[in-house]
């Protein structure tokens, strides 16, 4: 009999526990609406999103761009309910109307949390973006990842013309040590940074055929091919080096790359055999 009610007792101060910890859950239970970032880069032309969550809220929330020249926004209005699956969060896709900044102002004109508190209009959110450079892609260079560029000509000047970023914008050609390069001749590594109102763009660059990274095509650079072909010195798949290394374009670095490079050598002419 002792023991039964010894049991009795654990058992209700397990339930006491429980609603305890039941009820305190439901009183931390504040509504809020959050944005997930306070800022943005997006590329001329390109796009990039931001999201605005209600947690224990529903209702209207208002967004604006400071300067749709060079921000536009998806959407102006949207409206939020964290209690319908799906409806918590939207997604904001900003457009990258102009190179510059601008600022793009989040107020919770309508919301009410779920213990119908109004939470306050004054309350906003600011995402500071920031749009960057288009680059021109054409026969003399492209893009082969987001961040790395692939040249024909090892001329940096060649590049600098193909970039569109406004007059505010200034173009720099830093080694890959991050020095400032005092010449033109560009080697795989080597990084191309547009900076626009101090915030900086960084790109990679591959110039084709420069393997060993010293801006011209010579013997060096299929001795380097053939050390990875026989994997006596490896290059890692997708780095600048590798692109450089894929003369053939065919996403491998294999014995077609290093023929191509010693042909190149051969005739002279500064032209890839097709
Ligand atoms: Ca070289
Ligand atoms: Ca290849």
């Amino acid at each position: 009999m002792k023991r039964l009610k010894q049991r009795l007792i654990g058992t209700t101060l397990a339930a006491v526990a429980l609603m305890l910890a039941l009820f305190s859950h439901t009183a931390l239970a504040v509504g809020s609406v959050a944005v997930s970032t306070d800022n943005l880069s997006v590329a001329y032309g390109g796009t990039g999103t931001f999201s605005i969550t209600a947690t224990n809220a529903a209702g209207r929330v208002d967004i604006a761009s400071s300067d749709t020249d060079i921000a536009t926004i998806s959407d102006t209005s949207v409206f939020l309910d964290s209690g319908i699956e799906n409806e918590g969060v939207k997604t904001i896709t900003v457009t990258g109307a102009g190179v510059g900044t601008a600022t793009i102002t989040v107020t919770l004109t309508d919301v009410v949390t779920f213990d119908e508190e109004q939470l306050s209009s004054s309350t906003t959110y600011t995402v500071d973006v920031v749009v960057g450079p288009t680059i021109v892609e054409d026969a003399q260079l492209e893009f082969v990842t987001d961040n790395i560029l692939l040249l024909n000509s090892g001329d940096f000047g060649d590049i600098e013309d193909r970039v569109e970023a406004g007059d505010s914008a200034t173009i720099s050609h830093l080694r890959g040590d991050g020095s400032e390069a005092d010449n033109d001749t560009v080697m795989t590594g080597d990084k191309l940074r547009i900076t626009i109102s101090g915030v900086n763009f960084d790109y990679t660059l591959a110039f084709l055929g420069d393997v060993n990274r010293d801006g011209s095509i010579n013997s060096a650079d299929y001795i380097k091919i053939k050390k990875h072909i026989m994997e006596t010195e490896t290059i890692d798949e997708g780095s600048a080096i590798w692109f450089a290394a894929d003369i053939t374009k065919d996403d491998q670095v294999t014995s077609g790359d290093y023929v191509k490079v010693r042909l190149y050598i051969m005739d002279g002419t500064g032209e890839w055999r097709p």
